[in-house]
């Protein structure tokens, strides 16, 4: 049960970085995805849409890094899938790196996320970011993640939210909703 809900969540994640569906992460899905937040969150000018377009693509040299597994530029879903299983592995077997690799994801998500830079995360901000994903449920996640209803959410939100969307087995997990609710 709860390795099916581990796999749920991979397999969410991986459609929703697929954004042209094809079945594989490939480099062509960043550069639609850098278009949709940028239509998402008002991202008009030049040279902002160049900065978001770089931030995007570095995310893909990241994920090519951990992921590409036979090193052939496209992340199939049984690569991302071990990728999975290596970070519980790896927190599991007590390494560090792990959870520091998923700390730096929660950061760069709330900084993506966060286009005014204040440092939190307003409902309309995330409403947008869900939006570019083309995910649901932007309302109830928000509640879900915002730990003691403050109407924000901060870095400590992210971090542990981040956490629990990759390495929770309890379906109760707030961190579960964070790419919106999954799919049955
Ligand atoms: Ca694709
Ligand atoms: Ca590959």
């Amino acid at each position: 049960m709860g390795g099916d809900l581990h796999e749920r969540k991979a397999r969410h994640y991986f459609s929703l970085i697929d954004e042209d569906g094809n079945g594989l992460i490939e480099v062509s899905d960043f550069a639609l995805r850098a278009q949709r937040l940028a239509e998402a969150q008002n991202v008009d000018g030049e040279r902002e849409r160049e900065a978001l377009r770089r931030q995007v693509l570095a995310w893909w040299e990241h994920v090519c890094t951990v992921a590409d597994l036979d090193g052939n530029a496209r992340v199939s879903l049984s690569e991302w899938e071990a990728y999975w299983h290596s970070i519980r592995r790896g927190v599991e077997c007590g390494h560090r790196e792990p959870l520091r690799t998923l700390r730096r994801a929660a950061i760069g998500t709330l900084q993506a996320i966060d286009r005014n830079g204040s440092g939190w995360v307003m409902p309309s901000e995330y409403a947008d970011w869900l939006a570019a994903w083309r995910a649901s449920g932007s309302e109830v996640a928000f509640q879900r993640l915002d730990r003691g209803g403050k109407g924000f959410l901060t870095q400590a939100d992210f971090v542990v939210a981040v956490q629990e969307f990759y390495l929770a087995d309890d379906p109760a997990a707030p961190g579960n909703a964070l790419y919106g609710p999954l799919p049955e």
